[in-house]
């Protein structure tokens, strides 16, 4: 037997263990891009996690580059935008604002 509210009961159940697995693949923490600046310039998180770069600035765009140029460079991002990346191996990885390059941060990977 397999009613509708059968069926509908699966698909909850379903959607909860993807949104469980979800949040444990990694966390999203956020680095500020504001006053041409990355604020923390210096971001400690674990392999898995996901960098969530947001342009709080008022005008001007900005992009990612890493120094590890097997690392995409992302598109440039306006204000009230945002991009982001999900690191998968430890190790430390500088980066600069291609635009601006006198903007630097560092993103440490945890094992
Ligand atoms: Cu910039």
């Amino acid at each position: 037997m397999n009613t509708p509210v059968i069926r509908i009961a699966k698909s909850i159940f379903v959607s909860f263990v993807l949104l469980a697995s979800l949040a444990s693949a990694g966390e999203i923490v956020e680095v500020s891009v504001e006053k041409m600046q990355f604020i923390p310039q210096i971001i400690k998180i674990k392999r898995g996690d996901t960098v969530k770069w947001v342009n709080n600035g008022k005008r001007g765009d900005h992009n990612i580059s890493f120094e590890n140029e097997n690392l995409i460079e992302s598109e440039r991002f306006f204000p009230g935008e945002s991009w982001q990346h999900t690191f998968e191996k430890p190790g430390s990885y500088p980066y600069i604002c291609g635009i601006h390059p006198e903007m630097t941060g560092v993103v440490e990977v945890a094992e």
